[in-house]
């Protein structure tokens, strides 16, 4: 059986958890939070949180390849269309979230999500303008008919579900303002029709549950920022 280590309050986790579950697939979760130790670290030497432990016994990491692989690995239940182009797009939407969005107000989850310490002024002038950049990208890309890709449901839906939420609770925490909310008000009724979908009604419940476990845990900080 495949086996998912990781934490439940983590949207990467969580959005490797929620494709497991839509397509049906069997899996146990192993928890397992940051920092990374040695036997985290021997499973996925880049200390990033999930990995995926295949069948073989080997270990997967880097959420968007664990993705590609479950689609490649278990078709059915299909979360990538089959036009190539159209593939291509929900790809380049999920970069644009990570890369632009979720990368870049991560920078700013240290003083949110943990108790890593008070993020620089520096760092809040920087991040500001690069997120609303991101943002205002997306929402030229982003379809909303209603899935964020268009009429079909995606990968990139979950990316949009579990990685919007961080990113406008660390910028209303940070600005006074949800940057998201105000440059992407589609994704409040995306947010809507997602949650009507079983699976991630039970991801999001044990996400809520574990939050207490990660806020509340010894933090050593982030390896790296
Ligand atoms: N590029 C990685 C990023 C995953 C990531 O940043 N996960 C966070 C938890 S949500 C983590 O590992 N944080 C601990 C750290 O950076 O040391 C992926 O796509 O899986």
């Amino acid at each position: 059986m495949l086996r998912l280590h990781g934490f439940a309050f983590s949207n990467y986790h969580n959005l490797v958890k929620v494709v497991l579950v839509e397509k049906g697939i069997a899996f146990e979760e192993v928890p397992s939070y940051p920092p990374a130790d040695e036997s985290y670290l021997a499973k996925n030497p880049t200390g990033k949180f999930p990995c995926l432990e295949l069948e073989d016994g080997s270990f997967l990491g880097e959420t968007k390849v664990i993705l590609n692989y479950l689609e490649e690995a278990y078709p059915q239940v299909p979360l990538l269309p089959t036009d190539a182009l159209a593939r291509a797009r929900v790809r380049e939407l999920m970069e644009v979230i990570d890369l632009y969005l979720e990368l870049t107000a991560r920078r700013l989850y240290g003083e949110v999500f943990s108790s890593s310490g008070k993020v620089s002024q520096e760092v809040r002038d920087s991040v500001r303008p690069l997120l609303s950049i991101g943002i205002a990208g997306l929402a030229e890309l982003a379809r909303f008919e209603p899935y964020i890709a268009g009429p079909e449901l995606s990968l990139a839906d979950f990316s949009a579900l579990f990685h919007f939420p961080p990113v406008s609770i660390a910028s209303e925490a940070i600005y006074g303002e949800d940057l998201l909310g105000a440059l992407l008000p589609a994704a409040k009724p995306h947010r809507k029709l997602m949650q009507q979908r079983e699976a991630v009604q039970r991801v999001q419940a044990e996400q809520l549950e574990d939050q207490k476990i990660f806020m509340q845990r010894p933090s050593r900080g982030p390896r790296v920022s």
